[in-house]
């Protein structure tokens, strides 16, 4: 009999090695481990499992898409956040902490990674395209200002909304797509917070998770 009271999470067996830590059903994970929540995922290997196959989860083919009961949730942010509604731990209960959460949450998915992801088409998925090349100083100077911004915002504190929060889990993984190097290194300060959320006993579990499910080669 399938056991519905165990959330399941929809997530890659196979990837190629470059995004293996950087797949976005990492961000659930670690906010499952966060709230000591078990789960079960249900595997895609990229190779052979065509967009289709996700699709009734997922309306664009992708995941991650995550389950519980009746309740069925797609987007890493909608999921994350109906999550950390459920602890205190991960969504604060006063009012005027809450909306500063809330409003974090959407700054990470909303203001920042879509600057990340216009860098990441024009370098990598679409760099071999018409006019990339061209464009490509112009998405790394905007990613650039917008991390200006967030690293004053984040100033000396340790995390972006007050306690650590689902703020957090959203903003360090959207952060950690840069690696480091070039875009990250000029900002102390987000370096040493996207440490400080890799360092986390929860994130840690969730990643080494998140790489045993891949299959090799
Ligand atoms: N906005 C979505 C993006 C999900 C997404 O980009 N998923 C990628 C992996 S990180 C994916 O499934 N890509 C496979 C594909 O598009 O075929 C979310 O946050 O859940």
């Amino acid at each position: 009999m399938p056991d519905n009271a165990t959330p399941e999470l929809t997530a890659f067996s196979w990837v190629p090695p470059m995004p293996r830590g950087l797949v976005r059903d990492l961000r659930v994970r670690w906010v499952l481990e966060e709230m000591g929540q078990p789960y079960r995922t249900r595997l895609f290997d990229h190779r052979t499992d065509g967009a289709e196959t996700r699709r009734p989860d997922q309306p664009f083919g992708q995941v991650p898409a995550f389950r519980q009961g009746d309740v069925a949730l797609f987007e890493s942010g909608a999921i994350c956040l109906w999550l950390a509604e459920r602890d205190p731990a991960l969504m604060p209960q006063d009012e005027a902490a809450r909306a500063r959460v809330l409003s974090w949450i959407f700054a990470a998915l909303n203001s920042v990674e879509p600057n990340i992801l216009m860098l990441q088409y024009v370098t990598l998925f679409d760099g071999d395209k018409p006019g990339a090349t061209e464009f490509a100083p112009t998405a790394r100077s905007r990613l650039s200002d917008r991390l200006g911004q967030l690293s004053e915002a984040l100033c000396e504190n340790e995390w972006i909304a007050g306690p650590f929060s689902v703020a957090d889990v959203l903003m360090v993984s959207v952060l950690r797509q840069l690696g480091r190097g070039d875009n990250l290194d000029p900002f102390p300060n987000l370096v040493a917070y996207v440490a400080r959320g890799e360092a986390r006993p929860a994130f840690q579990r969730a990643l080494a998770a998140h790489m045993a499910d891949f299959v090799e080669d």
